[in-house]
C-alpha cells in the first residue's frame, strides 16, 4: 500500500504548483482563490540514499528510480481545495474535501509565507497578512470537522458506551476519519476520560479528545511557501521560532522547484530533486538564464534548497516514522529471482519487524516465514527482531 500525503491550505497558497512540482502532472494553477476543486492525486517521490554505491553494483530498481546513487520512492499525493475560515460548517467549498483527506495519515500544510493572501486566499500586497494566523486556522477547522462528526449522534452512542462499557463506537467514528484505535485508547487514558461516564462528557472533554488524536493521527509538516520572495524571509524565522516544538517548518518555493524540474526534463539543466543546486548543460536562452539564475539565488543560495522534496522527506520520515528496507531473494547478488539488483524498495514503520516486513510483501509469505538474512553481514534475522533503515534482507521461507 502506498503512503499518502495531503497537501492542505487556505485557497491560492501554492498547493496545486507544490503538487505539480512533485509529481509533474500538469495542473490547474492561478493567482486566484479556489482553483483547484477536484483534488488531484498523483505520484510524489520521497528520496533516500540507495545502498547501490555502497555494495558495488548497478542496480536495476522496479518500484522505485536511482539518480546518481539516489533512490527516489513512490507515494502518494492529495492535493485539495484551498480551506476557508467556517470549512467545517460547510462555508467555501464546504468540508467535503476534508473527506479525501480521511485516509491521508501526514499532511502537508503549505502557506504563504508572504503574506501576500487575506485568510480567504485573495491577493493583498504582500507583508501585510500573517501567516502565522493560517497555521492556528487549519488546526482549528481541522478541529472542528472532527469535532462534528465524532459528536454527531452523541447523545445516543454516549449511552450506548456507558451501557456496553465499551468504546467501539467511538472507536468506529475514529476509524471513519482514519485514526487507528490504539491512538484513540491512549488519548481516552491520557486524558482521565475513562474514569468518567461517556454522558457526563463535556463538549469540551471531546475537543480535548478530538485536538489530542489529531495531533497523533493527523501529523502536520509546515511548507512555508514562496520563499523566493524577500518578504517571506522574517516570516519564516518567526515561524521556526514560534512553531518550532509543534511542527517543522520548512521553507519552500514551489514556483522554483516546477521550474527547476520542467528545465530538466527540457535537457536545460542537470538537477535531481532536493539537491542544493543545479548545473546548465544544454542551451537556455536569456530569459530562462535569468530566471535560472534568480532561483540559484533567492531560493537555493539562501535556503539550501527549494524545501518541495524536504518537506515530502520530513512528512514521511520524520512524521510518520517510517524507514526504508531493500528486500532482496539473493543475498549474495543482492537481486531477485530474475537477477534485478536492489529491485525494490519499501516503505515500512519503523517499529516493522522482519516479520511485519513478510506480510508486507504478500500476506503468504508472512504466513511461512521462517527467518530473514541480513544481505550486508549474512547474519540471520529473526521474526521479532525490528528493521534498520536502509537494510538489505532476504525473507527466508518454509515450504
Ligand atoms: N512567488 C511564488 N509564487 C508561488 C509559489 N508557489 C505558487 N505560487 C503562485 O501562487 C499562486 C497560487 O498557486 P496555486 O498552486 O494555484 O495555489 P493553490 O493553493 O493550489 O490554490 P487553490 O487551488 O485556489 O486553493 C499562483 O499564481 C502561483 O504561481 C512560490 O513558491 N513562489
Ligand atoms: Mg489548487
Amino acid at each position: 500500500m502506498t503512503v499518502q500525503v495531503g497537501i492542505v491550505g487556505k485557497p491560492n497558497t501554492g498547493k496545486s504548483t507544490f503538487f505539480a512540482a512533485s509529481t509533474l502532472i500538469d495542473v490547474k494553477r492561478a493567482p486566484y482563490p479556489f482553483t483547484t476543486i477536484e483534488p488531484n492525486v498523483g505520484v510524489g517521490y520521497v528520496r533516500v540514499q540507495c545502498v547501490c554505491k555502497e555494495l558495488g553494483v548497478k542496480d536495476n530498481p522496479r518500484n522505485s528510480i536511482c539518480i546518481d546513487g539516489w533512490r527516489f520512492i513512490p507515494v502518494e499525493l492529495i492535493d485539495v481545495a484551498g480551506l476557508v475560515p467556517g470549512a467545517w460548517e460547510g462555508r467555501g467549498l464546504g468540508n467535503m474535501f476534508l473527506d479525501h483527506l480521511r485516509r491521508a495519515p501526514v499532511l502537508i500544510h503549505v502557506v504563504d509565507a508572504s503574506g501576500g493572501t487575506d485568510e480567504e486566499g485573495r491577493p493583498v500586497p504582500p507583508g501585510t497578512h500573517d501567516p502565522l494566523q493560517d497555521v492556528f486556522f487549519l488546526e482549528k477547522e481541522f478541529a472542528m470537522w472532527m469535532l462534528q462528526v465524532v459528536s454527531r449522534d452523541w447523545e445516543k452512542i454516549s449511552k450506548l458506551i456507558d451501557l456496553q462499557k465499551k468504546y467501539d463506537e467511538l472507536y468506529a467514528k475514529f476509524t471513519g476519519l482514519g485514526v487507528d484505535v490504539g491512538v484513540v485508547d491512549k488519548a481516552l487514558e491520557e486524558l482521565s476520560l475513562k474514569t468518567k461516564k461517556a454522558t457526563s462528557w463535556t463538549r469540551e472533554d471531546l475537543m480535548h479528545l478530538v485536538e489530542y488524536v489529531m495531533r497523533k493521527a493527523k501529523p502536520m509538516v509546515i511548507a512555508a511557501n514562496k520563499a523566493d520572495l524577500d518578504v517571506s524571509e522574517d516570516n519564516i524565522k518567526r515561524m521556526a521560532k514560534e512553531l518550532g516544538d509543534r511542527y517543522t517548518v520548512v521553507p519552500t518555493s514551489a514556483e522554483a522547484e516546477l521550474a527547476l524540474r520542467k528545465a530538466e526534463k527540457a535537457g536545460l539543466i542537470r538537477y535531481i530533486p532536493g539537491d542544493p543546486d543545479f548545473e546548465i548543460v544544454g542551451k537556455p536562452t536569456r530569459e530562462q538564464e535569468k530566471a535560472l539564475e534568480y532561483i540559484r539565488e533567492k531560493v537555493l543560495k539562501r535556503w539550501g534548497s527549494t524545501g518541495v522534496q524536504k518537506a515530502i522527506d520530513t512528512a514521511v520520515f520524520e512524521k510518520l516514522g517510517m524507514i526504508v528496507v531493500f528486500p532482496v531473494e539473493n543475498e549474495k547478488k543482492f537481486s531477485d529471482s530474475h537477477g534485478n539488483v536492489l529491485p525494490d524498495a519499501l516503505l515500512v514503520s519503523k517499529e516493522a519487524t522482519a516479520r511485519d516486513l513478510a506480510y508486507q510483501i504478500h500476506t503468504d509469505i508472512g504466513r511461512r516465514f521462517s527467518f530473514a538474512i541480513d544481505a550486508r553481514t549474512g547474519q540471520r534475522v529473526s521474526a521479532s527482531e525490528k528493521l534498520r533503515h536502509r537494510m538489505v534482507i532476504k525473507i527466508v521461507v518454509a515450504h
